[in-house]
């Protein structure tokens, strides 16, 4: 069988009725965004763009060169396909109105141009992430109030990891599909079909050095998988963390995996370390569309009410009977049951 690009596939997915005609046309823009940047991260010292950029984002963050180039790469692309009312970025205080000058759709495209930064200048994996909220009916100039909708009212989510292979990773709400990216044709190419995370694992990933900054249930639920086939978990478990999030989370979707950024003392005030936005809300709808599932620990991610644009959140994510567990070590801390 001839191989499926991603312009078959989505016009197959707008047949089945799955996709709307224009989320179709913008995702296969933001698709070829993300071929550009995967062209400048290849070429790497060569294409001059390693490096601090010099700037601070709305984050506080200082930026990289990439992170200037990935978002103004996606802004770009964006901004005169007719498909979009409005984009917001991690990188942006605020969403971006599409210029006068180009018609106006009906999406709202969030994204995070860069993700996993802090792995540029090492060669290792870094990704872009995406996600595709509608406008609200009557608002003809978008404002960060109307990108503040739950991750359930996602009509499309997505991510690209730049790793030995440059991948993109799709859900319409439709299953999660895997698409491979042929450097010599140009063209992203089905590879995965509904993608299945396995609902049992024995790997999870986090950043062990926060431990002494976590709440008693995280200590608690890390300290019985550390205690292996000794311990109540009654089995060994093995730990990775690549520190790209993309990267972290394209492993779970492979072969399974629980995924974590708890809450801790650091980011307590900030109400977690990664972006409900840009980060938690596209990955939990992938995980889940594969089969998994995605919490705060609290809370199913996809139902948090968001409060603003650049919110923050705890996240547990992956095989669906380890993060039902995490979960049970929270209730049972909070509710002592
Ligand atoms: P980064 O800041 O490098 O963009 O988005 C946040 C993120 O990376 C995730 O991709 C990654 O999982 C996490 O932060 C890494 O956090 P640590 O620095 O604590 O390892």
């Amino acid at each position: 069988m001839s191989p499926i690009s991603l312009t078959q596939f989505l016009i197959e997915e707008k047949r089945a009725g799955h996709v709307d005609p224009d989320l179709r046309l913008l995702i296969e823009v933001v698709a070829r965004a993300c071929k550009r940047i995967s062209i400048a991260i290849g070429k790497g010292a060569l294409g001059g763009v390693l490096g601090e950029a010099g700037t601070g984002n709305v984050q506080g963050e200082a930026q990289k060169k990439l992170d200037v180039l990935s978002n103004e790469i996606l802004l770009e692309a964006n901004a005169w396909g007719g498909h979009l009312a409005a984009c917001a970025s991690e990188e942006m205080e605020e969403p971006q109105p599409i210029p006068d000058a180009y018609p106006k759709g009906n999406f709202l495209l969030l994204f995070d141009p860069l993700d996993g930064s802090s792995n540029i200048d090492v060669n290792v994996s870094v990704g872009t992430i995406f996600s595709v909220l509608r406008c609200p009916d009557g608002v003809a100039v978008p404002t960060a109030e109307h990108f503040l909708q739950p991750g359930t009212a996602q009509v499309a989510a997505g991510y690209c990891v730049y790793g030995p292979s440059t991948l993109l990773v799709l859900t319409v709400g439709h299953g999660t599909h895997v698409f491979t990216l042929d450097r010599e044709v140009g063209s992203f190419v089905l590879t995965r079909r509904d993608v299945r995370i396995p609902e049992e694992t024995s790997e999870f990933a986090v950043n062990a050095s926060n431990q002494r900054h976590w709440e008693a249930p995280m200590q608690r639920y890390v300290a019985d998988l550390l205690a292996g086939k000794d311990g109540p978990r009654g089995r060994d478990f093995n730990m990775r963390w690549v520190a790209s999030m993309v990267a972290d989370v394209h492993r779970i979707i492979t072969r399974g995996g629980i995924f974590t950024y708890p809450l801790d003392a650091k980011c307590k005030a900030k109400g977690g370390r990664l972006r409900l936005m840009y980060e938690a809300n596209p990955m939990a709808l992938i995980v889940e569309q594969a089969g998994g599932a995605a919490s705060t620990g609290r809370e199913r991610l996809l139902e948090v009410r968001p409060t603003a644009l650049h919110q923050r959140v705890p996240v547990f994510l992956g095989s669906k009977q380890e993060v039902d567990t995490a979960v049970r070590y929270h209730r049972e801390a909070d509710t002592g049951t």
